[in-house]
């Protein structure tokens, strides 16, 4: 019997932090003891590597340098291993788990991040529970083909689609949601996938990483009251390319005429600007009121329910196609790997 193969790739994060005395604050410590604070994963039913960030960071350090390291350490393992587990600060985690869905394209296996809210060495930590499941989620397989074929999120007994996640809580245990989208899985005294939700996005190529991103963007969220000099300051950053406009409602946005002229010259000069929606859950409809519509005869993009993070993300991988508006607006709006459902 074929014992699944994972590779377990630490970046930092609380999951594997200690508290310095000196002065109160948590700081990295050394992986080799993160396995040692476990050793349960001997249990698991399958084989275990690992590799290891040299210095691991807290997820407000993570940038699009390190997710392509990930990438990288993903692409040179792809056929040594089954899955992929990849131990991460909670802070930015769905940042990473979007960029990396749609960086690792042609993705066949599991590649599940998951990370703690208390260090591993507290006594009333969450990181156990969300490491050994998260391993135990990667190893599933139905007829050697693996279960879960594409980045997930694993947090507190639920497994989501990580692009569709986002992080809720700086204080609960359940730090996660996929407010568009239901879990794939959930851990209870059985684990319990739900199959209908599961996609294979790419079938079975060659997996191809995308190194190229674009970070000449930025994410604006607009409130009543936003001025005319706030908005000129922020579409006239030097070099910017994208923009993902934070808006009200089902997508709308003020109708004043220096509201909509500034954005439209921003367009005009080649700015791509997506719309998602402020609230939690939820589509943007840009034809449903006339605050909305506004902004789609000047080429505003709908970001249909695509969260911010995967809105972010998705700009910085498409940017670099230098598409033209019509043919930006029709990669934007269409999935690659799960993250916006279209209403119609
Ligand atoms: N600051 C930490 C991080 O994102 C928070 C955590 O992991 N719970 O790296």
């Amino acid at each position: 019997m074929h014992k699944p193969a994972i590779l377990l790739i630490y970046t930092g994060g609380t999951i594997g932090m200690v508290k310095d005395f000196e002065t109160g604050a948590l700081k990295a410590f050394n992986f080799n003891q993160l396995l040692e604070r476990i050793p349960e994963l001997q249990l698991l039913d399958c084989s275990i590597d690992t590799y290891s960030f040299e210095d691991p960071i807290d997820s407000s350090d993570m940038n699009p340098e390190h997710w392509i390291t990930i990438a990288e350490v993903v692409e040179k393992n792809y056929h040594d291993f089954d899955g992929f587990v990849i131990l991460h600060g909670s802070d930015t985690m769905s940042y990473t788990a979007s960029a990396l869905s749609f960086m690792l394209k042609n993705l066949s296996k599991p590649v599940i991040l998951t990370g703690s809210q208390l260090p591993i060495g507290d006594l009333r930590t969450d990181a156990k529970e969300n490491l050994i499941t998260a391993i135990q989620i990667a190893s599933l397989h139905q007829n050697k083909i693996p279960v879960i074929k594409e980045v997930g999120l694993y947090f507190e007994y639920k497994l989501y689609r990580g692009n569709r996640t986002t992080k809720i809580s700086a204080e609960h245990f359940n730090a996660f949601t996929s407010p568009n989208l239901p879990h794939l899985a959930e851990s209870g005294v059985h684990l319990k996938i739900n199959e209908h939700l599961l996609d294979d996005f790419y079938g079975s190529k060659q997996l191809v990483i995308q190194k190229e991103l674009d970070t000449n963007v930025v994410i604006l969220k607009i409130f009543p009251g936003i001025t005319q000099n706030v908005l000129d300051a922020i579409l006239n950053i030097p070099d910017l390319k994208g923009i993902v406009l934070e808006t009200f409602g089902s997508g709308n946005a003020p109708t004043q005429f220096w509201f909509i002229n500034t954005l439209q010259k921003a367009i005009d000069r080649g700015i791509k600007i997506v719309n998602i929606t402020q609230c939690w859950g939820g589509s943007v409809d840009m034809g449903k009121y006339e605050t909305g519509t506004a902004l789609k005869q000047i080429g505003v993009i709908s970001g249909y329910d695509i969260t911010t993070e995967a809105a972010i993300t998705k700009l910085m991988v498409l940017l670099p196609k230098e598409l033209t508006l019509s043919e930006f607006s029709q990669a934007f709006q269409t999935p690659i790997c799960g993250e916006l459902i279209i209403e119609e």
